[in-house]
Formats: structure tokens, C-alpha cells, sequence
């Protein structure tokens, strides 16, 4: 975000990434990004807009194109390091992407499918160039999000929605200069870009990145001892508690002493178990503060920084934006009913990227993001009780459309039909499940895994079958999900 580039000009000699062992002041992310900006721009005077798509892993490298395509008036389309070749098609294809830049670690991986403009970062070189005047206003980034219909969609955020989605937690969660977050997350999600990457650099402090998560990487980053905060997905904290019940208690000393020192820590991005929080709560002893948020509108609702953190709620409205809950017909509940969260404020996005039909429908005619969430206000605090559609699944944090699975696997020719659920299950939130109808003869699970792997990302393949001679339904003919469940938990 524009204005957050802008920042950085007064902290230019402080620590602003930590990644692959090496360090790099906010100086370096200016240097690097505006070589990519010239790049970028070519002479011209303004990207205007144009959608830059780039696969890299969190890095130093990844934080100086994202920087460089804001400094050159482009739309950021970051892509997902685990996704399959047809995802990142498809992605290209919607955003229409003008560039495709990447690491050399994936130029082979994306060489088939011949982009017309695509560049590695490795051969950016150093230039300097005129930059253009780039408003708040102006479009930012695209995030691809799950829905109910099918294929995922591009959230569009502008300059100004980050900003504020930026500042909400800033101040509420009292965001320092000396602060130093670790962040494992992957950087195509708010979770990871918003939260802790942009709100680090946007108060000077540093984001430190591990390419990918792992228990024992990240408990030797918490002992040395310079990282104070910690963002993550209940899942993460799940395999933590795990690994750390595994370890010697000379080892289980040193990290509980150092977590001791964190500012504090938080979880987000799916339901947070009591059981979970209580156990981090004896390994670390800190009370992680859930939150609550969307790719749609970064974060809305949080438990307080200072105060009481309750488990198993999500807290009240973050100071920039405006909750209410509401029935089907988006009138407001009385107090002390359950209903759709629905949110108002500047940190909402503007639009589906080419989807205005689905950008009306996903807001009330006066102006109401509905979040498709259920909750009650239960004494001054949201509870989420589940969602309004039972084809939204959320796996180790991951949103999942059990619709676009099953169209993936309708394709395949020894199936007639399919149906996919999500199953309770302590780690990762949901499991992906799936009914299977065969047009003859019983399916080799093992080979359609490998079948599916090809055409989706490893969290969204389903982790359990069944093979039925057909769905359960309605009398109208309409698959009943929550039957389909069922005929899992009887095997
Ligand atoms: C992976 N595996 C799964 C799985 N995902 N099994 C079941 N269910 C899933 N969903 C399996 C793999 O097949 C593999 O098994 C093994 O786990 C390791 O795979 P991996 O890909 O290496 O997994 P890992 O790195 O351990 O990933 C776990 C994770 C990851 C929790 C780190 O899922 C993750 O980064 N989640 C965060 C997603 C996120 O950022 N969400 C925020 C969205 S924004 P095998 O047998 O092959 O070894 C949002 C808004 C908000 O929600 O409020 O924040
Ligand atoms: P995504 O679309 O990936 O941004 O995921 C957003 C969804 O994650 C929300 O609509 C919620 O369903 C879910 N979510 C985020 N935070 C929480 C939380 N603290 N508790 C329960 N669900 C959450």
C-alpha cells in the first residue's frame, strides 16, 4: 500500500525483513523495489492499474515486487507456492495478467504455460526512474478467495482498504517499532500479507519469514529469543502443542521461557478450540487473542489487547468498523439472537475483480458486507456458531469450496457423480471428504489421489472416501450435505 511505502522513508536504517538467514533495512526495500517499479513501468508513466502476478515465497524478494508493483500504479496478484499448474492458470486467466514474474526456484514449474510477459526476478536490474503519483483510491491487490459458486473469486482491495485494515490492528493491538513477528504463514491470504507483514513494516518493526512451517524451525527461532510476536492458524498452534509434548523437558524449559518474554500472540483464520488455547496458555503463558476476519475486509472483530480474552469467542468490533447481525431477509436480531455478521467500514473491499453480479449479491441494498457467518453477542462478546452454507470448508485455515472440488473430480471418467464435505476434526479444523458414485466399478482411491493432485492444491484434496451407488437427496433432487455427512461418521 502506497502509503506504507511512503512511511518507511523515516525508518530507512531500521531491520525490516529477516529472511534466509540475512537481514534487510527498509532501505534495501526501497533500493529493490523501485528497480522493480522501472522495471515494470519501462517508460511508460503508470502502470494504471495493470494486475502483476508473481509467484515467490515469503521473502525479501517477495515484500520488493509487492512494493514495486504499488510504487508503479499495478494491482498485486500474488500466487500460491503450493498451487498446481491449472490453479495459476486460472488465476492468470481471470486477472487477465498483464506480467508473471518469479523466482528462478519456479521458472521451470511455469515455463508451459508461455506468458507472453514473463520475467524472473533475478534479471531485474538496478534502475532509477520517475514514479507516478499513486492515489488511495486506486485498486492494490487481488486475493483469491473460495465461494459457494464454484470457482474462486478475486477480492479486490484498494489502497485505502488496506490501509485501514492496516491501522485497525496497529493500534489496537498497540503495534511498536521494536516489535518483531515471526510469520509462517503463507503469503497469498490477509492473514499473512495484512496482519503481520504490512502492520510490521507499517510501524518500523520486523517481519521475519520461514518459507514453510515447521515445528521444531519455529521453536528454534522462539528460543533465540528475538522474535515477541506470533500469529498463526489453530492448526499451527494444534502441531506445536504436539511437537512440544514430544520434546525433553530441558527442551520444553527453554522454549516455555522464552515464549514467556512475547509481547503477545494470536490466533485467527478458523475457530480456535478452548482445549487448544488452554494448553498454549501452560506452554507459553500467554492467553492467545482470537480474532475474527475475511479476505473481504482483512479483520473485524477481536478480543481486547488489554482486558479479558474469552475462549471461544472472538471479542467486539475492532475501533474502524461497524458490526451488526442480521436474519435472512438482513433485518437486524434482537439482542440475544443468532444471525448473519454482517460488517460496514472502510477496511471492506470494492469489488469481486470482473464480478458484479456477485459483488451485489454479497452486499445488503444499503450497503452491508455479508459475511455468510453466524453469530450470537453473548455479554459484550461475538461467538461464532457456523456459517450459512455447508459447502464452505475450513481446513487448517484454508477457506475451501466443496463445490469446486467436486467439479474437479466430476471430470474424472469413472465417476458419475461426487459429493464433498467437511468433517469436524481437532487438527485441522474440517477434513475434506468425499463421497464418491462410481459409473462402474470401484474407484482406486489411491489412483484418482494422484489424478487429483494435478489439478488441486495438497489442503484441498479430501483426506476420506466412501463409494456409494448414489448421493443422499432431497425430494427435490438437491444432494442433503448434512445426510452425506452422516454415512462418514457410521464408518
Ligand atoms: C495438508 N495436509 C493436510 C491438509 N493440508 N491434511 C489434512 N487436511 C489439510 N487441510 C497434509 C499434507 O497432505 C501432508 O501430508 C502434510 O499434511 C503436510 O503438508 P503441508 O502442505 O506441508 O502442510 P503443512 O505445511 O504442515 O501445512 C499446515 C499449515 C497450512 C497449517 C501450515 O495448512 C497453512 O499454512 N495454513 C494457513 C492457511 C492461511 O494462511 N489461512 C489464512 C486465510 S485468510 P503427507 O501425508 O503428504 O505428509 C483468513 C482470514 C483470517 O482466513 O481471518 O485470517
Ligand atoms: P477467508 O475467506 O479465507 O478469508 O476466511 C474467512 C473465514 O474464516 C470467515 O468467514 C470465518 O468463517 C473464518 N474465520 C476467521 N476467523 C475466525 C475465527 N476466529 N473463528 C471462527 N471462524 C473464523
Amino acid at each position: 500500500m502506497i502509503e506504507l511505502i511512503e512511511r518507511s522513508k523515516h525508518t530507512l536504517n531500521r531491520k525490516a525483513i529477516v529472511a534466509n538467514d540475512k537481514t534487510y533495512s527498509f532501505q534495501d526495500l526501497l533500493e529493490a523495489s523501485e528497480s522493480v517499479a522501472a522495471f515494470l513501468l519501462n517508460r511508460n508513466a503508470d502502470l494504471k492499474e495493470a494486475r502483476i502476478a508473481f509467484l515467490v515465497k515469503p521473502s525479501f524478494e517477495y515484500v520488493a515486487l509487492q512494493w514495486g508493483i504499488w510504487r508503479a500504479g499495478g494491482i498485486a496478484v500474488p500466487l500460491c507456492t503450493k498451487h498446481p499448474l491449472p490453479s495459476i492458470k486460472y488465476v492468470l486467466d481471470d486477472t487477465q495478467a498483464d506480467f508473471l514474474i518469479c523466482t528462478g526456484e519456479y521458472q521451470q514449474f511455469l515455463s508451459p504455460l508461455k506468458h507472453s510477459n514473463f520475467h524472473l526476478y533475478e534479471n531485474i536490474a538496478s534502475k532509477k526512474t520517475e514514479l507516478p503519483d499513486v492515489e488511495m483510491s486506486r485498486r492494490a491487490m487481488i486475493l483469491y478467495t473460495s465461494g459457494t459458486t464454484g470457482n474462486p473469486k478475486g477480492v479486490v482491495t484498494t489502497h485505502n482498504n488496506i490501509k485501514s485494515q492496516i491501522t485497525d490492528l496497529t493500534t489496537s493491538w498497540q503495534w511498536q517499532a521494536e516489535d518483531q513477528i515471526l510469520n509462517v504463514l503463507p503469503l497469498h491470504h490477509v492473514h499473512g500479507i495484512v496482519n503481520m507483514l504490512c502492520c510490521a513494516l507499517w510501524s518500523g518493526a520486523c517481519c521475519q519469514f520461514l518459507p514453510a512451517f515447521n515445528e521444531d524451525e519455529v521453536f528454534d527461532i522462539f528460543s533465540k529469543g528475538q522474535v515477541n510476536l506470533f500469529m498463526a492458524v489453530p492448526t499451527i498452534y494444534y502441531k506445536l502443542i504436539n511437537r512440544y509434548n514430544e520434546l525433553p523437558k530441558t527442551k520444553q524449559e527453554e522454549i516455555s521461557k522464552a515464549l514467556n518474554n512475547f509481547r503477545f500472540m494470536v490466533s485467527g483464520s478458523a475457530a480456535l478450540p478452548v482445549s487448544t488455547l488452554e494448553q498454549w496458555l501452560s506452554i507459553s503463558g500467554h492467553t492467545l487473542l482470537e480474532r475474527y476476519g475475511m479476505t473481504e475486509m482483512g479483520m473485524a472483530i477481536s478480543n481486547p489487547y488489554e482486558g479479558e480474552r474469552r475462549p471461544g469467542h472472538i471479542g467486539q468490533p475492532l475501533p474502524g468498523v461497524t458490526v451488526r447481525l442480521a436474519d435472512e431477509e438482513d433485518n437486524v436480531v434482537e439482542e440475544g439472537t443468532q444471525g448473519e455478521i454482517q460488517v460496514k467500514g472502510a477496511n471492506v473491499f470494492s469489488e469481486y475483480w470482473q464480478k458484479p453480479e456477485e459483488t451485489q449479491k454479497t452486499f445488503t441494498k444499503d450497503g452491508w458486507f455479508k459475511t455468510g457467518d453466524i453469530a450470537l453477542l453473548n455479554d459484550g462478546y461475538y461467538r461464532i456458531l457456523g456459517r450459512n452454507s455447508v459447502d464452505i470448508i475450513k481446513s487448517g485455515g484454508y477457506k475451501i469450496s466443496a463445490l469446486e472440488i467436486e467439479e474437479v473430480l466430476r471430470k474424472h471418467p469413472d465417476l458419475k457423480d461426487v459429493g464433498v464435505v467437511g468433517l469436524p476434526d481437532p487438527e485441522w479444523g474440517e477434513k475434506i471428504a468425499a463421497c464418491l458414485v462410481p459409473s462402474k466399478d470401484e474407484v482406486d482411491i489411491h489412483v484418482l489421489k494422484e489424478w487429483m493432485k494435478e489439478r488441486l492444491p495438497g489442503y484441498k484434496l479430501p483426506r476420506t472416501f466412501i463409494q456409494q451407488e448414489d448421493l443422499p437427496r432431497n425430494v427435490l433432487g438437491k444432494v442433503t450435505k448434512n445426510e452425506l455427512k452422516k454415512l462418514f461418521t457410521v464408518i
